[in-house]
This record gives structure tokens, C-alpha cells and sequence, in this order.
């Protein structure tokens, strides 16, 4: 087995970026080529993503990788979950909405009334939010197209000319069987959608094929394209770096995804209730997590207040002595962008409660709330999964917010170790190298490569 070179697309809601990764027998390292900003935007019918800018960073980060290193062997894309375009006559039908768009909230009472809370959980498992993707469409005026493509499905398909759905990803669909892992032909047909629309599933490490010509010529280079975990989180869990069984996970970025790896799905009425959800994993295993709103609170705080010194207000929120008032990070109310601290401030007046006094102690609040809410959901992991958690392991851009995980250590009881960054790509890595024969063996394997190269940081409960 020899060494060699993968390109990590990996686009998160909040930046995405282009890794090369190196990968060989105990060796693993990813640099970055290129990063992006990436958000929602307002357009006349609601929120979207600027799929065209994405495709353009995505393709000149690519070039940019090959002109780096010209051996690279494959390319992998990931990205956040349940948004798609639709396609026909190989064209997409407008820009892909974004999930935090509000057409979905009179979609969701539609669906529910064709079938109940309880029977969707038995069928896909999934923690009720407002988004997944079977709320979406029912919030489409049309869904008269060849396919559906989940986003990193939509650049495989720029990518290749092929259309498949990779599994993880598809598993946060809602019409995925959580039992089968298939196409729920029976939801879909209760739901009155389309059948056709429904691309053939792929798993994570199948070769999508080459690239097109015409996208060959622009990269600069014949390379061939790698189904990865093409969900962001089902690539970062790839990628925790645990020595041992018994860890929780916090995925920790524009959202903190916390929760366990299971080989079987929990859905029992408890789970429903604490509305934890059985995500496809790769190697078949269970994401069994709960969705907190994450960093979102504290990215759009600092966009209300036109500030982008976040390393400062950090510090200066580690060393605020008194108490802050503490809220629900769950809170719906949270979801939607724009005035984010004025939201905040309401929850709290609305309760009675005096809201922090400055923009300090408003960070401070907000990184104390999501450090209880973390803690709250690995405890309700464990408890409903009977899984013994003894290390949390916070990976993702959260993982360099120190008083974030050093609070969340405090409120769990538990070591937070931190890092890596970058695991996400470092995932879409992984999966791509074990499919190309450069790396091999089970998760446990490919995550002690990950231990060994990037050394997470340890908080201790104080
Ligand atoms: P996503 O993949 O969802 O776009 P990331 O994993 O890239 O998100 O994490 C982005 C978050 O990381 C930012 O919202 C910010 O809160 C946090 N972050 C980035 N850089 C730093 C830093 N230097 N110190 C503390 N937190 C940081
Ligand atoms: C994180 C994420 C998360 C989903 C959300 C839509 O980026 O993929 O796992 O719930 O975005």
C-alpha cells in the first residue's frame, strides 16, 4: 500500500473549503487550499443559498488542489444535510432553498396530517425538525422533475453527469427506511410524492465514476469522484479521534450535533420525546443525536452587532465573574436569522428574567447555555441508549472556543477532549483513502490514524 493525495470538499452553513489530504500507512495530514464564506441569502421568495458561488469557489478550489499537487487521486464532497435542488432535462429548477427558510412551518402541519408524529419516528427515526427535506417538499409548488439532488449529490452530479444519493445524507431525507435503508416507498407514496425523483443509493466509499470531460479541462486534471459520509456530521464522527467505546461526540459548528454511534437504532416513545434522532452513519452504524442551535447564536449575535473580533469577546467572556442567566439553546425561536441578541433578550424577559447587560455577557450567556444543552443531550444519549459515555469528544470549529469546552467539561462532569477542526474533511479524507486502498480497516482503525496526528486537547470538570 503506498501513499497518495485526496481532495476534501467540504461545505459547511456557515464557510466551506477545499483540504488536500495526505494519506498513507500511519500517516495522515490534511492543509487547506482554499475557504469560502457561505450563509443564507434573502432573495423575493424567501432564503436560498448562492449555489452558483459555491460552485464557483468549489471548482477554482479544485483547480487549485490539483495545480498543488498534481498526483491527486479523487475528489469527495460533503456538505450540511437536507437541502436540495431539483433537476430536469439536466437542468436545475431554481436555487436550492435554504432549510432555514419559513415555508416549511404550514408544510409540516400538511404532512402530519397524512401521517402522525409517532408513525414518521417509527419510519425514519429522525428527531422532528422542521426542515427535513419531506417537509420541504410538501412546501414546493411542484416537485415535475427527473430528480431530487441533495447538495453534495448536486455536485457529484456537476461533477460526473451522475445522479445518485448517497446514504447518510439521504438518511436525514425523512424517506429513508431508518429498518431498511432504503426508499420508504410506502411514506412516499402516503405522502403523494413522486417516486421517480428518487435517485439510486449509494454508499459512502462508492466511486461515482470520472469526471465529465468539460469539468476534467477546468480542474486540470482526469480525476475520479468518491461517495463519502456526503453528510458534514456523518464525516465528523468518521473522524473522532476515540481511543475507547464509551465516547459522546459533539459535531460542533454552525449547529452542535451531540450524541453517540450505535450499530442499532433507538426508537423507542422516550426517544421521540427527547427528540433524538437515528442518522445513517458510515459503516452502517446509527448517529444517534440530538440537533442543538450551536455556534449560529453566537455568529449571528456578532453579525447583529457589526462585529467580527470573535477571539476577543471570547476572552473577555471567559473572564466575566458574575453570574449570567442562562437559556433554552433548543428554542425554535432561534432558528430564523437576524436580531439575534434582541431575540435572546426577549426569551428572557418574557420569562421574567433580567437579560445580560452587555454585549460581554450576552457571549457569556450564550456559550453557558450551549455548554448546558451539550451537557443536557449527552446525558440524554446515554440515558436512552444505555450506551456508558465516559469522554466527550468536541470536534469542529467549536472545538477552538476554550471557554465553550471547558464549560461544557464543568456542566457535564465529564473530560471534553477538543479537536480536530477540521474533522469533517479530514472524514471526507478518510472514506475517500480507505476506498482507493490507502488506508484500511474498520472506523476504530481509521480513527486511531486520527488520534495519532491530531492530538485533541483535554479539559478537565472543574
Ligand atoms: P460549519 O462547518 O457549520 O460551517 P465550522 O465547523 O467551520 O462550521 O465552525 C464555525 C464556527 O467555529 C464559527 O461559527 C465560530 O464560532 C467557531 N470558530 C471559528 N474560529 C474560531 C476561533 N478562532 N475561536 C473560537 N471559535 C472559532
Ligand atoms: C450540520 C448539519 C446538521 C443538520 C443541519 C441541517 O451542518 O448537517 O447535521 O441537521 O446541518
Amino acid at each position: 500500500r503506498g501513499t497518495g493525495f485526496v481532495a476534501a470538499v467540504d461545505l459547511g452553513a456557515t464557510s466551506g473549503r477545499v483540504m488536500l489530504g495526505h494519506v498513507g500507512h500511519n500517516e495522515l495530514s490534511v492543509r487547506p487550499v482554499a475557504r469560502f464564506p457561505n450563509g443564507p441569502v434573502h432573495r423575493a421568495d424567501g432564503l436560498h443559498w448562492d449555489i452558483e458561488a459555491l460552485r464557483g469557489h468549489v471548482m477554482a478550489g479544485l483547480a487549485a488542489a490539483v495545480r498543488e499537487e498534481p498526483s491527486v487521486a479523487s475528489i469527495g464532497v460533503d456538505s450540511w444535510a437536507v437541502d436540495y435542488a431539483l433537476i430536469k432535462d439536466g437542468r436545475m429548477l431554481g436555487e436550492p432553498f435554504h432549510y432555514r427558510d419559513d415555508r416549511n412551518l404550514a408544510a409540516v402541519e400538511r404532512v402530519h396530517s397524512l401521517v402522525s408524529p409517532a408513525e414518521l419516528y417509527a419510519a425514519n427515526g429522525l428527531q422532528h425538525l422542521p426542515f427535513n427535506t419531506l417537509f420541504q417538499f410538501s412546501a414546493e409548488e411542484s416537485l415535475d422533475a427527473d430528480a431530487f439532488l441533495l447538495i453534495p449529490d448536486l455536485f457529484g452530479y456537476w461533477l460526473t453527469g451522475r445522479a445518485f444519493a448517497e446514504r447518510t445524507n439521504a438518511s436525514t431525507t425523512g424517506l429513508l427506511s431508518v429498518t431498511s435503508g432504503l426508499w420508504d416507498d410506502a411514506l412516499i407514496e402516503r405522502l403523494g410524492l413522486p417516486r421517480s425523483i428518487f435517485p439510486t443509493l449509494v454508499d459512502p466509499g462508492t466511486s461515482l465514476g470520472p469526471l465529465l470531460p468539460e469539468v476534467a479541462l477546468e480542474i486540470g486534471a482526469e480525476l475520479s469522484v468518491t461517495a463519502v459520509g456526503s453528510h458534514d456530521t456523518a464525516s465528523a464522527v468518521v473522524a473522532v479521534p476515540a481511543a475507547t467505546d464509551d465516547f459522546a461526540y459533539i459535531s460542533c459548528g454552525t449547529w452542535g450535533l451531540v450524541g453517540v454511534e450505535l450499530e442499532h437504532p433507538v426508537l423507542t416513545e422516550a426517544s421521540r420525546a427527547a427528540n433524538f434522532t437515528n442518522e445513517g452513519g458510515v459503516d452502517g452504524r446509527v448517529r444517534f443525536l440530538h440537533n442543538v442551535m450551536g455556534l449560529w447564536l453566537l455568529s449571528e449575535s456578532l453579525r447583529a452587532w457589526g462585529r467580527d473580533d470573535l477571539p476577543e469577546l471570547l476572552a473577555a467572556a471567559a473572564s466575566v465573574s458574575g453570574s449570567v442567566p442562562v437559556f433554552d439553546a433548543n428554542d425554535p425561536a432561534f432558528l430564523a436569522p437576524g436580531d439575534m441578541p434582541d431575540r435572546i433578550a426577549t426569551w428572557f424577559r418574557e420569562r421574567g428574567i433580567q437579560p445580560p447587560a452587555s454585549e460581554v455577557e450576552m457571549v457569556r450567556s450564550i456559550v453557558e447555555s450551549l455548554a448546558v444543552a451539550f451537557a443536557d443531550a449527552v446525558r440524554t444519549a446515554s440515558e436512552l441508549s444505555g450506551k456508558d459515555v465516559s469522554v466527550i469528544h468536541l470536534v469542529g470549529g467549536g472545538s477552538q472556543n476554550e471557554l465553550l469546552c471547558q464549560l461544557t467539561a464543568d456542566r457535564s462532569g465529564l473530560p471534553v477532549l477538543a479537536g480536530p477542526v477540521e474533522a469533517t474533511a479530514i472524514g471526507n479524507v478518510l472514506v475517500q483513502a480507505r476506498a482507493l486502498g490507502l488506508a484500511s480497516g474498520s472506523l476504530e482503525s481509521l480513527r486511531s490514524l486520527v488520534a495519532a496526528a491530531f492530538s485533541p486537547r483535554r479539559y478537565l470538570p472543574r
